[in-house]
């Protein structure tokens, strides 16, 4: 069965007709995306959790590669990569199937698929769409669905959003830090969530490798347009000389971003001989989806990111082509 899409103006609208699709499903799946983060397995997991608690049988599925760094989040030993087959499925946090990595097919396969997610760049994929762009973080929007659903929210839950919405803020410090997010803090503390181990577990855990990664990065930073470009990268070789995986990369691009003058900061991941990943982070009036969308990827404006099947060198010189031009068209 297909269903036209549809996309919900509010949350209360979208919470009626989801509430009647949970109740009809036997089998529920939550989806995150590949190299899945703290707010999309967050959010799958808090909201698994929320309707596991109304009897509702549900499996969190991950895209390969499962994101060890985040085994602490409460459900993380429930992760599934082969659901039964699913008569609905809920995905978290992603803006189109491509997005989905392995796990694509079960998004193209699932007869009811609901698609909640913040980015403005989302393209409406779901037979139900519940996009708010203006979100911090998907979690919120967990939240205010559940809330709208009466959906009970238990401490596992609220921890799990806690995550999703502290780290996609970058622990309360981006342009995305609004009122309604801090307030919706203090709420799920207040349902259970413990801010400092959420903290400690997101931001204090870091392995020995991880830190010498890390510094061998940051050692290898160039700067350009009197540091108003900042690039990286994450070589096989660095990862060798120091014992890391490239999922212990991931906070390197928060690192660069603390550069006082850079408008753009980039980092590029050789994740194989012709796979490169890049990680964009903007300031002021430079929009980091412009410098990832001309290679299909996407993402917000001040956050971005693109996977590039070639090369290291040659993605390297191409991505920060558009970027050196980005700076240039807008400030020069
Ligand atoms: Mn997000």
């Amino acid at each position: 069965m297909t269903v036209a899409p549809r996309h919900f103006e509010t949350v209360e609208e979208a919470a009626r007709g989801i509430r009647r699709l949970v109740d009809a499903a036997s089998e529920i799946g939550c989806l995150t995306h590949k190299d899945a983060d703290a707010d999309s397995l967050g959010s799958a997991l808090g909201f698994a959790e929320a309707l596991r608690h109304m009897g509702r049988r549900v499996h969190v599925i991950v895209p390969s590669p499962i994101p060890r760094l985040l085994e602490h989040l409460p459900g993380f030993d429930t992760i599934t990569q082969t659901p039964p087959p699913l008569d609905l499925l809920f995905t978290f946090d992603c803006g189109s199937v491509q997005r989905f990595g392995d796990q694509a097919a079960l998004v193209e396969s699932t007869p009811q698929v609901v698609n909640v997610d913040h980015h403005a760049s989302n393209d409406g994929f779901g037979h139900l769409n519940l996009v708010d762009a203006s979100a911090s973080a998907t979690g919120q929007i967990v939240h205010a669905l559940l809330r709208a659903m009466d959906c009970p929210i238990s401490s596992d839950a609220a921890t799990n959003l806690y995550a999703a919405l502290l780290t996609d803020t970058g622990g309360f410090r981006h342009e995305n830090t609004t009122e309604a997010a801090l307030r919706l803090g203090a709420d799920l503390v207040g349902l259970g969530a413990d801010p400092g181990w959420v903290a400690l577990k997101s931001y204090k855990s870091h392995s020995v490798s991880q830190l010498r990664l890390e510094g061998m990065a940051i050692a290898h930073l160039r700067s350009e347009k009197d540091g108003r470009l900042v690039w990286s990268e994450v070589t096989r070789e660095m990862l060798d000389a120091t014992g890391a995986d490239m999922q212990e990369a991931e906070g390197i691009i928060d690192q660069l971003q603390t550069a006082a003058p850079m408008k753009v900061a980039v980092l590029f991941k050789q994740a194989g001989p012709s796979v490169t990943k890049v990680s964009v982070r903007t300031r002021d009036e430079v929009d980091a989806t412009r410098i990832c969308i001309p290679f299909g990827g996407g993402g917000h404006r001040r956050a971005a990111g693109a996977e590039l099947a070639e090369p290291l060198e040659s993605a390297r010189e191409r991505v920060l082509e558009v970027a050196r031009a980005q700076l240039d068209h807008r400030t020069g």
